[in-house]
């Protein structure tokens, strides 16, 4: 039986690899960071399917090499890190110490503990930034434009790095955005099909939203963290990039999603200064050609399955909570 360690666990992505491993055999195991409150909701329905949780921090290196040690993985999944982009102007040197430093640090113990130990970093298509090329590749040039963007081109680097100079299995997914029901209420996705949810089951009037403008290629997350594991099969070690290939604005987003619960994305949604960005990247499309090829990857669920899905799935889980009357 493989063993997986995945930090980042209890985040989004964390929680569809875990199912997606467990499903294939493997005993799944999570970094967990201290917590004042419990903030296992995403996979508490699979600590009863075997998944084991150990005690560590990414700027902890005492505690990755205990980990490492505890467990004994085949592979290291790398998710954790501080992912909300805005977050990173207000708190950078947290966001380089987490989503940069981080990475060094699982490296350095990975090499301590076993090189043997198979490596996959979570970079971002928030590298390409200010692109230099639409749809962007392999090859495109990074220019990121957030602390967090600076941060991931850092952990793609040194990822490479050590897997030049120590042959390590080491590889980076750039993943282009990937959205899911579970994803975080801030991310706007999330903010859009609860908002929907909301104002369609009468508890709110409006949404208010930044740049509406902005333009991201938006996949599944269950469909991302495929790729993920199949990057960790191969013979050789590469780095890839997952996207469906097409682009989308924050508009496109609402209109489907409101007109999804029958109703008009312009009576609803509101402009405010306050959600825009000190610098933003204005377009993201993807080429993942190489992957289709070289892994056999595609997307099984597309934009308008995507937004329905989460759409859907909030207005269930505001009627149950009215039903419990914690809300309305
Ligand atoms: P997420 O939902 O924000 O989850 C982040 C995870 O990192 C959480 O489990 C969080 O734990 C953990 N974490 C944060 N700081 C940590 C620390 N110091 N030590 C240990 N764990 C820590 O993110 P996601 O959407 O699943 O994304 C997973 C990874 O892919 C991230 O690295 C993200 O930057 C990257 N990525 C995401 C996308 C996307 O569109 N989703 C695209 C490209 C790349 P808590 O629960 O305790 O906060
Ligand atoms: O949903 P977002 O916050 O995601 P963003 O910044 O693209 O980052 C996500 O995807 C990256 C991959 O490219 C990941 F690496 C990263 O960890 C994260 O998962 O914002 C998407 C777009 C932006 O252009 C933003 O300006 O939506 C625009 N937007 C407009 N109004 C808003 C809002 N974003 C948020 N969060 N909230 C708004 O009210």
């Amino acid at each position: 039986m493989k063993k997986a360690l995945i930090t980042g666990i209890t985040g989004q992505d964390g929680s569809y690899l875990a199912e997606f491993l467990l499903s294939r055999g493997y005993r799944v195991f999570g970094l967990q960071r201290r917590s004042s409150t419990t903030n296992l909701e995403r996979v508490e329905h699979l600590i009863e399917e075997g998944i084991e949780l150990v005690p560590g921090d990414l700027v902890d290196s005492f505690s990755l090499i205990k980990a490492l040690e505890s467990v004994r993985p085949d592979e290291v999944y790398n998710l954790a890190a501080q992912s909300f982009v805005p977050a990173s102007w207000s708190q950078p040197l947290l966001t380089g110490e987490v989503t940069g430093l981080g990475v060094t640090r699982l490296l350095e113990a990975i090499r301590q503990v076993d090189p043997r130990i198979r490596f996959y970093q979570a970079s971002s298509s928030e590298m390409f930034g200010l692109v230099r090329e639409t749809p962007q590749n392999e090859n495109t040039p990074f220019y990121p434009r957030s602390p967090y963007g600076v941060a991931k081109v850092y952990g793609h680097w040194i990822t490479i790095n050590y897997r030049e100079s120590y042959d390590l299995f080491a590889c980076s997914g750039i993943l282009f955005n990937h959205e899911s029901p579970r994803r975080g209420l801030e991310f706007v996705t999330r903010k859009i099909s609860y908002g929907v949810a909301k104002i369609k089951l009468g508890l709110a009037g409006d949404i208010r939203l930044g740049n509406l403008q902005a333009k991201r290629d938006w996949g599944f997350a269950g469909d991302y963290v495929r790729a993920m594991w199949m990057m960790l099969q191969r013979d050789e070690p590469s780095d890839y990039v997952i996207a469906t290939g097409l682009t989308y604005s924050v508009e496109d987003f609402c209109r489907v999603a409101f007109s999804h619960v029958g109703l008009d994305w312009k009576d609803h949604v509101v402009q405010d200064p306050k959600f825009f960005r000190p610098a933003e990247v204005h377009l993201l499309q993807g080429d993942a050609s190489r992957a289709a090829e070289e892994l056999g990857w595609k997307p099984e669920v597309d934009f308008e399955g995507l937004v329905r899905m989460m759409v859907d799935a909030d207005l269930k889980r505001i009627e149950e909570l009215k039903r419990r009357g914690v809300v309305g």
